[in-house]
Formats: C-alpha cells, sequence, structure tokens
C-alpha cells in the first residue's frame, strides 16, 4: 500500500521526517530514516492500515488497538481497569466484569494478548489477555471490540505465563508466577520449599460462544512459571512452559533463584490431561473464583460464583509432563511455526537453548531420563537439544518467527532484536532497539502462519527519543520491515501504558466483521426505552427509575419533577440511533460516577444521588450535531416532605 504512495507526497514525508530528525539524535541513535523508509510507514489520509496491532497496556490494564505500519492509536479497550472515558466498570452494566474473590478490583496488569485461531491459522474471532495480580484471563469480542468474558484463575498468584491459545482454540492456558500454598493458609514464608505449589491452568474455550471454564489445573512444584507457549502441528497437544526459581527460593530471589545452572521448560502432554480427567483420575477442589460475562443481548454483565476445580497430580498422572533442562533462568518460551522448536531465552545465559520436540519423544520413548523432580521426570539436555545459537547477545527474552525460516529474539540488555536462522542457528542479522526491548511481535508470531513482514519491539525505556514530558515518560514500539534480509527500522511510536506482548493481525480478517450499530430491535436491556413513547419515570420506593431516550438532538424526557433529596436516581439512557458512528454520552452534575458513551441501540445506566434541593441539569458529552450544545435537561429535586408528583416532560408534553 505504501508503495504506491505519490512520490511527491512520498518525498514531502520523508523532508518532513527529515527535518525533525536533529543532528543530535541522528549521532546518538544511530542514523536518521532515510526518506525511503519513512514512506514504507506512511499510510496516506483516509487508507487503512494493512494490520491490526493488539499492544497490552501492562500496568494501565487495558489493551490498545494501533494499525500498523502506520502506528496509528485506534482504541483503548478497556478489560482490567476502570475506565472513566467508556463507564466501563462505572456503569451498572459493566461493573460486574471487575468481580473477583478478593471483591471489586479496579485495576489489573495486563501481558500478553494472544489472537483466537482454527487450524493453526488466525480466525479473527476473539483476542484474549491475561491479568498478572488478580488472576484472570478476559476474551475480547472482535466484532465489537469489547471485552465480553473475564474469568478469575484460582490457586494462583501472579498468572504470567498466560493466556496463550492452543491451535483450535481449544484452550486458552495460564501459569502462575508466583507459587503460594494451595489451599491457602497460615504458614511460616521460610517453609516455603516443598510446600508451596504452581498451578497450570487449563481453560477450555467453547467453540461457538467463546464462552471459557477453567477444565483442569495441574498442580506443579513450587516454581515460577514465567512464560508459555502451545505446541503446533507435529507437537499439538502439547504445551510448554518456562520455569526459574527451581531453587524454590523465598528470598533475594536475584541471588538465590539464579543459583542453579539450569532451570527448566515444563512439557505437558494436555491430551494426556484429558485422558486423566475422562478417566476420573483426578481430584475435585474446593475454591471459589468470579467468573463474568457480558451478554450482548441484554447489555449486562453478570458474575457466576464458580465453586470447584479439578486437580491433576502430575506424580500421580504418568506421561502428563517432562522437565527439559534449559539454562539460566529462561523467560520465553517460544515454539517455532512447525512445532519441532522449543526456544528457551535463559535471560543469564551467553547462548539461545532451542530443544527438539522430535527428540524430546525420542528420548521420552526410551525413558532416557536424569533423576526427577517432585516425581516429574528430567530429560537430558544433550538428548534433546536441537542447537544453540552462540553469543547471540546479552540477556534474551522473547522470540517470534516470520514462517520463512527466520527467528527474531530480542535482547534487554544489549537492546537489540537478533535475526537466526533455524536449523543452522547462525545469527543473520541484528538491529539496536531504543531501548531495552522486551517482546516483540510479529503478525501470526504465535501461530502456525506468521505474517513475516514487520516486527515490532516493544521497549521498556525511551529517554531521549521523544519531547520530554516531565519525570515520566513515554513506552514506545518500533516497527522493522523484515521482508528483505535485513531488518529495517521504519516507525517509532508511543504507547498507551507499557506495552509487554502484542497481537496482530492482516486487517481484512476482522475489518469486514465490524460491528457498526447495536440493533434497537435486538436490545433486550431490561430498561430499555426503544422509542420515546416507551420513556417514563418510575418511582421504587426511594429508587426511582429514569427510562430515557436520546437522539440527535434532544432528551426524552429532558424535564424531571418530583425527585427528592433522599432518592437514588438510575438512569437508564438508550441511544435510539441506528446509523454508523453516532454516539452520544451523558452526565449529570454532582454524579459522583463517570460519564456514559452509548453506542448507537445499546442501552446504559448511571446512579445520581442528588446533594440538595434545587433544579440540575445533565447534558450529552459526545459532540454528535450542530445542536450538541442544546441537547441538555433540568432535574428538579425538592426537599424528602415535599408532595410534588413525579412527573417528565418533552417539550412540555
Ligand atoms: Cu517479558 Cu510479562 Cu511477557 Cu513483559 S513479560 S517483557
Ligand atoms: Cu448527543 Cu451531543
Amino acid at each position: 500500500m505504501n508503495f504506491r504512495i505519490k512520490n511527491s507526497i512520498g518525498i514531502a514525508v520523508a523532508m518532513v521526517i527529515m527535518t525533525a530528525t536533529s543532528c543530535v539524535q541522528t549521532e546518538q541513535n544511530g542514523g536518521a530514516l532515510s526518506g525511503n523508509l519513512a514512506e514504507r510507514s506512511f499510510v496516506p489520509p483516509g487508507e487503512h492500515d494493512e494490520f491490526y496491532a493488539f499492544i497490552s497496556g501492562g500496568f494501565s490494564g487495558q489493551l490498545a488497538v494501533y494499525g500498523l505500519p502506520s502506528g496509528r492509536l485506534f482504541k483503548v479497550i478497556p478489560v482490567f481497569s476502570q475506565d472513566a472515558e467508556k463507564a466501563y466498570g462505572y456503569n451498572e452494566e459493566t461493573k460486574p466484569m471487575l468481580n473477583t474473590s478478593y471483591g471489586f478490583v479496579p485495576w489489573g496488569d495486563s501481558h500478553h494478548p494472544d489472537i483466537s485461531q482454527t487450524n493453526g491459522k488466525l480466525d479473527g474471532r476473539w483476542v484474549f489477555i491475561n491479568e498478572n495480580n488478580t488472576p484472570r484471563i478476559a476474551r475480547i469480542d472482535l466484532t465489537t471490540f469489547e471485552t465480553a468474558e473475564i474469568i478469575e484463575v484460582p490457586n494462583s498468584a501472579g498468572n504470567h505465563s498466560s493466556s496463550f491459545v492452543t491451535e483450535n482454540t481449544e484452550y486458552v492456558v495460564a501459569g502462575t508466577r508466583f507459587s503460594i500454598p494451595v489451599p491457602q493458609r497460615d504458614m511460616p514464608i521460610d517453609e516455603y520449599k516443598g510446600n508451596f505449589k504452581g498451578a497450570l491452568s487449563f481453560i477450555k474455550v467453547q467453540p461457538e460462544s467463546g464462552e471459557m471454564n477453567v477444565e483442569f489445573q495441574i498442580m506443579m512444584p513450587g516454581f515460577d512459571y514465567d512464560l508459555s507457549h502451545p505446541g503446533r502441528g507435529k507437537s499439538h497437544g502439547w504445551f510448554f512452559f518456562s520455569t526459574y526459581n527451581s531453587e524454590e527460593a523465598n528470598s533475594l530471589m536475584e541471588v538465590n533463584a539464579s543459583q542453579n545452572d539450569k532451570d527448566y521448560i515444563a512439557a505437558v502432554n494436555w491430551k494426556k490431561a484429558e485422558e486423566y480427567i475422562a478417566a476420573g483420575n483426578f481430584e475435585t477442589m474446593k475454591t471459589n473464583y468470579a467468573h463474568n460475562v457480558y451478554d450482548e443481548k441484554t447489555q449486562m454483565a453478570t458474575t457466576t460464583w464458580e465453586k470447584e476445580v479439578r486437580i491433576l497430580d502430575p506424580a500421580k498422572c504418568p506421561g502428563l509432563v517432562y522437565f527439559l533442562p534449559t539454562p539460566k533462568s529462561p523467560h520465553g518460551c517460544d515454539v517455532d511455526p512447525t512445532g519441532e522448536y522449543i526456544v528457551g531465552n535463559g535471560k543469564l545465559s551467553a547462548n539461545l537453548t532451542v530443544h527438539s520436540f522430535t527428540k524430546m519423544l525420542d528420548a521420552i520413548e526410551k525413558k532416557k531420563f536424569d533423576g526427577e523432580a517432585y516425581g516429574i521426570p528430567i530429560l537430558n539436555f544433550e538428548d534433546i537439544l536441537a542447537g544453540s545459537v552462540v553469543q547471540p547477545g546479552l540477556g534474551p527474552l522473547h522470540t517470534e518467527f516470520d514462517g520463512k525460516g527466520n527467528a527474531y529474539t530480542t535482547f534487554f540488555i544489549s537492546s537489540e532484536v537478533v535475526k537466526w536462522k533455524l536449523g543452522t542457528w547462525e545469527v543473520l542479522d541484528r538491529k539496536p532497539t531504543y531501548y531495552s526491548v522486551g517482546h516483540l511481535m510479529i503478525p501470526g508470531g504465535n501461530s502456525a502462519s506468521p505474517f513475516g513482514k514487520y516486527v515490532v519491539a516493544m521497549n521498556k525505556i525511551t529517554k531521549d527519543r521523544y519531547l520530554p514530558t516531565g519525570p515520566e515518560v513515554c513506552q514506545s514500539a518500533q516497527l522493522y520491515d523484515i521482508s528483505g534480509e535485513k531488518m529495517e527500522l521504519i516507525l517509532d511510536f508511543p504507547t498507551i501504558g507499557e506495552p509487554h506482548y502484542a497481537a496482530g493481525i492482516p486487517a481484512d480478517l476482522i475489518k469486514l466483521k465490524s460491528k457498526k450499530i447495536y440493533k434497537l430491535s435486538e436490545n433486550e436491556h431490561p430498561y430499555v426505552a426503544r422509542s420515546e413513547k416507551d420513556t417514563k419515570v418510575v418511582r421504587d420506593g426511594d429508587n426511582v427509575h429514569v427510562y430515557m431516550t436520546m437522539i440527535r438532538s434532544h432528551f426524552a424526557p429532558d424535564n424531571i419533577e418530583g425527585i427528592k433529596t433522599t432518592d437514588k436516581v438510575y438512569f437508564h439512557v438508550t441511544n435510539l440511533e441506528q446509523d454508523y458512528d453516532v454516539p452520544h454520552g451523558m452526565s449529570m452534575i454532582g454524579a459522583n460516577t463517570s460519564e456514559l458513551l452509548i453506542m448507537p441501540g445499546q442501552t446504559e445506566t448511571f446512579t445520581w444521588e442528588p446533594k440538595g434541593e434545587g433544579v440540575w441539569p445533565f447534558y450529552c458529552t459526545d459532540f454528535c450535531s450542530a445542536l450538541h450544545q442544546e441537547m441538555q435537561g433540568y432535574v428538579r429535586v425538592s426537599p424528602a416532605s415535599s408532595d410534588i408528583q413525579l412527573s417528565w416532560s418533552l417539550d412540555g408534553e
């Protein structure tokens, strides 16, 4: 698409970019972009990007949607944190989405989005993302770009090795980063070793609805389970989890969890797990966790409290789990598109270790074990080694694949992306990142069919890359064109929150299915008013329910009287518009909550408790028409003792 840019535009853009890039930066950062490279990320006004990129917000708890190659930000999807802009977690409809067994939790830490797959290919139906702090997994519907479901993960703490999907989205998988007493109990911390447990959770996804349930958990030794990836192709049916702290230390981890020469990648045969479950070879554990589902028909979220989980003990389930020794506290655990190679990114290791799935199966078959840990067989490092990438860089974190036989690994300490060849293990190219890169993402990189045109590097530190904004500066992503032999940096763009992982997909797999409006005729919200005729105000003791509508450019009703100072008023507001891109907003003076931002055909609710007598205005918060400023109304509030009857009107009617 970029190559179609007319020369004049291209040159103009290139000149702007070159002028804006000072010589100082050129020296510091290793070169400004040439005009030719800048053109490649330029998407002309009015044209669409080629890819969607869903980039996690880290400590923002949200998921941001960008276009590639432009890096333009389209939307921040609220997932685990309240968002006053969109009323998520503030309106009555979505508050239940943030319920957990710890109560209502208004914030989350989101790390790893992953798009649903069919036959190992991205299908663009949902994107899943994990929450690290209060262990949860969310499912976002890619027709509405809204969070449709959040399930809590029981018996876990620090849900980090999550939320990656198997090649037919049979499961979305989670693993606990922090081991804990299971069930939780009061015990001395220094009795951690041998007593704490690490749960790996397999969450089943219903093929049609996408609804999730915790199908089973594997109760592992008390290591830290860091990242994970599914097997695919020949290794479909397996899942791989990196671990650190196989020392089972509980203090000064930077030293005490870095003692062992090798930690492990745990290889889990989940098809075997299904056999054990089917055979009844599990224990049922009592627990309590929240399962929150947003129903698009009723436009309400509800919480169901789940009470049980099925537990598999790997020591009692031969063939379920094996340990692959992997040097030095591996972080990323990545599987190539063929399913043969399992890459362990040992953070403190000089070399990158690549395991062979074929050799692993062979060693298992021949029972060539090098001891066991808590009843789980440990394979021989040499027996399963496919190869090593020798001294590629410092501090490897994550690896992605381009589908053409190449792998790309990020190095946090040496701040670079290194391209290397699967099978020969030779380094082919390296490019600096600015600075301290964490994850990287190739669209479809966690699938059998990556789209190896771009890689996005997501950086922890930006320092001098952008205009300073006080002590807190933005985090950033960088886009490299990888269509040629050498990677070429073509764009920097700032991100929302701290980007960890991301998921990218060709725009065509999503954009045609993108919903434009909610049909009023299908709105089954319990407090919907489908037309102005249906509007009313109903008193129920001290609760008053206002069934209100909005359309360009008025509310119905817009005058309400008979409200008392002791009342609690529920505004149930329906946007009657049935045109694309005509939201209305609403707020009321003194409301102790966010605005509502209501899409066409949708109903949302906020509550308002008047603080005193008077006549109080409300208005539309989204500039919706030439007469948007006229879109307003009044509520009259009288003393509790008043006998003024409830009444409501629009233009006196
Ligand atoms: Cu490496 Cu949470 Cu995936 Cu960040 S993690 S970088
Ligand atoms: Cu409706 Cu502004």
